[in-house]
């Protein structure tokens, strides 16, 4: 039998406490059906990559599992976990449909923490501007070395005792392409080897790989966690409110989670991975890693193109990414409805591909009228979260109201009895989400998970702007497209902890998830622009600008297919756009508005007013100065009193 606990001289690769899991390895502790003497319950050590084998061994010494499962993809392994989870109470089976099931929270552990999420670098102007003094930052949370070791040490020191520790190896983006990487989760979690399982390329075919390149890979720890008092209040949800921490450490490519198993906090190859460690993995190989749905869409004659487009969470990038178009003719396909990996190729063509393998959408608003793709791909091998019950076993949220019938009993996320019309309280928790297989939407596009990715044509940037900003506005070139990106805002969502309707700043709806200085980050999109590129158009929209009487502009969802025909004749280079302050608006007359049910008030829904606009871009140069500070690179700068003088000379 080969020595399996092989000693790797390890480049600096592993996490703090790997260097006191090495001193104590024994090379001879090699039986491959134990690990330090802890029972190996699934897989085989024989498996791992020597430096899979060290980030396993650094782990259960500082967590200290009674078991260790080394997670294989399989259909078999997947139906034992549900046995278990459902055993647990952690699921519950949802018998109207064909393997779905319901998972429900702890109420404490229901959005991603922005507050509890750090970035963790030498030097704190690496992770974030340095804002104005006495300002707090919002661009990112930063914490040291030495504290990142001590609060990794203060939680997951015995974290796992009593529980079987999984070791989830999966691909971020498909196998076959040189665009795509590799992560290792380590999780106390089988909720989230479920999900890993269907949001990632998950199994032992990583494993191979890894075993045979003997390559790098992404490291993330997570736990769910055991309170500091011991007592595990509902241990069908275990998690650590109180104690929650979410921190990434670029310069090693590690990630450490403790506390939650909700969503962005566990499924570490979402947000950790795919945006905040790739972001700094992008800078450092020249390319992009954003928050972006990337859909491709036909237009009558038939000539295609691939758009991406960055939305702040729950501002309906799924809804786009698999649009019903109401203008004839028009096909759309979807290649992902939330992260995009884009590069320029040697020929001077921007390339994404989506990292994920399934779609972790928000389910309330979700509908037949609504996204009929969607409703036609969740019912299917589907983990729900925190979405109401109905008595004949099936699932409800708001926007359902009449796809449900009347006389079922339906039961609220908290598994409190709801009764329509009476109860005050939503029926499923505004942030419920479905985790499904993307392969399973109906028009996932053919090129979905093609190795080389798919060709942009433009990027849409936008947000959930009641006021003041217009339907649709193109950027007059990258350089201010990028400003337009920086410039973002939008009403905060359910997705995170944030209260209310407050108008937040999120530029290129990443500001929950830069790993390293926004302003260095804006330097970066910048440096894209290069003579022999192709740089795609750059758009903002809106389809959220409501009347003075609070209602709703633009009827949105289908009907944003108009938006996308002017982008693409845009694109075509058609003269139908006019210049304004803040970039090119449609001319009148050519949206295509023919057929629109309902009719709409162009003149509200373009008009751009002086007051508002000298307000935002007020707001904006304040952000800058008090956020960016220094590091806002000089263009940026430029940019902005451009748009001020041209706001100013209305
Ligand atoms: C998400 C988010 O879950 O952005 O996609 O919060
Ligand atoms: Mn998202």
């Amino acid at each position: 039998m080969p020595d399996l606990v092989t000693k790797t001289e390890n480049s600096g690769y592993s996490n703090e406490f790997g260097r006191v899991a090495r001193k104590l390895s024994s090379p001879n502790v090699g039986l491959f059906r134990q690990l330090r003497g802890i029972s190996v319950v699934s897989g085989d050590l024989r498996n791992l990559s020597p430096k899979v084998r060290l980030y396993v061994e650094e782990n259960v010494d500082l967590c200290k599992p009674d078991n260790i499962h080394i997670c294989d993809g399989t259909e078999e392994e997947n139906d034992n976990l549900l046995k278990i989870m459902q055993k647990q109470g952690t699921i519950i089976p949802l018998p109207k449909y064909e393997n779905c099931w319901l998972a429900r929270t702890n109420p404490a552990d229901t959005a991603r923490v922005e507050s509890k999420t750090f970035i963790c670098t030498e030097n704190k102007s690496d992770t974030i501007p340095t804002p104005k003094e006495g300002v707090k930052g919002q661009l990112g949370n930063w914490i040291s070395p030495s504290d990142m070791q001590d609060a990794v040490k203060q939680r997951f020191t015995g974290c796992m005792k009593g529980r079987t520790m999984y070791v989830v190896p999966f691909s971020m983006g498909p196998l076959t392409s040189p665009l795509s990487k590799i992560g290792v989760e380590i999780t106390d979690s089988p909720y989230v080897v479920a999900s890993m399982r269907i949001m990632t390329r998950m199994g032992r075919n990583i494993l191979d790989k890894l075993q045979a390149t003997g390559d790098e890979f992404v490291k993330c720890l997570h736990s769910v966690g055991v309170p500091a008092t011991g007592f595990v209040e509902s241990p069908e949800w275990p998690c650590d409110p109180e104690r929650t921490i979410i921190l990434h450490k670029p310069a090693q490519n590690e990630i450490v989670s403790y506390g939650s198993g909700y969503g962005g906090n566990s499924l570490l190859g979402k947000k950790c991975f795919a945006l905040r460690i790739g972001s700094t993995i992008a800078k450092r190989e020249g390319w992009l890693a954003e928050h972006m749905l990337i859909l491709g869409i036909t237009n009558p004659q038939g000539k295609k193109r691939y758009i991406a487009a960055a939305f702040p969470s729950a501002c309906g990038k799924t809804n786009l990414a698999m649009m019903t178009p109401s203008l004839p003719g028009y096909k759309i396909q979807c290649v992902g409805d939330d992260i995009a990996w884009m590069r320029f190729d040697s020929n001077g063509q921007l390339r994404a591909i989506n990292p994920e393998n399934g779609f972790f959408g928000v389910a309330p608003g979700t509908s037949r009228s609504s996204n009929p793709i969607a409703m036609d791909t969740v019912f299917r091998n589907t983990l729900f979260t925190n979405v109401a019950l109905t008595s004949d076993g099936g699932v409800y949220w708001e926007g359902l109201e009449n796809e449900t019938p009347k006389d079922v009993k339906i039961t609220d996320w908290r598994g409190q009895a709801w009764v329509r019309g009476q109860d005050k309280t939503p029926a499923a928790h505004p942030n419920s989400r479905f985790c499904t297989p993307a392969k399973q939407c109906p028009i996932i596009d053919p090129a979905w998970e093609h190795p080389d990715g798919v060709p942009i044509s433009a990027i849409l940037f936008g947000g959930r702007r009641p006021a003041g900003v217009p339907l649709v506005y193109e950027a007059r070139n990258w350089r201010h497209g990028v400003f337009v990106g920086a410039s973002m805002r939008s009403e905060a969502t359910a997705a995170a902890e944030h209260k209310g309707k407050v108008i937040m700043h999120d530029p290129f709806a990443m500001r929950p998830f830069f790993g390293y200085n926004f302003g260095k980050y804006l330097e970066h999109w910048l440096s894209m622009e290069q003579p022999s590129r192709q740089l795609p158009k750059i758009f903002h929209v809106n389809w959220f600008r409501k009347s003075n009487d609070g209602k709703f502009l633009w009827p949105g969802f289908g009907e944003n297919s108009r938006v996308l025909d002017w982008i693409l004749r845009r694109l075509d280079g058609e003269d139908c756009a006019q210049e304004t302050a803040i970039g090119y608006v449609p001319k009148s007359n050519s949206l295509n508005l023919e057929g629109l049910k309902e009719s709409v008030d162009l003149q509200q829904l373009f008009d751009i007013p002086k007051d508002f606009w000298r307000e935002e871009v007020y707001a904006i140069e304040k952000y800058f100065n008090e956020q960016v500070g220094n590091d806002l690179p000089k263009e940026i700068a430029n940019q902005l009193v451009d748009v001020k003088r041209r706001v100013d000379n209305m």
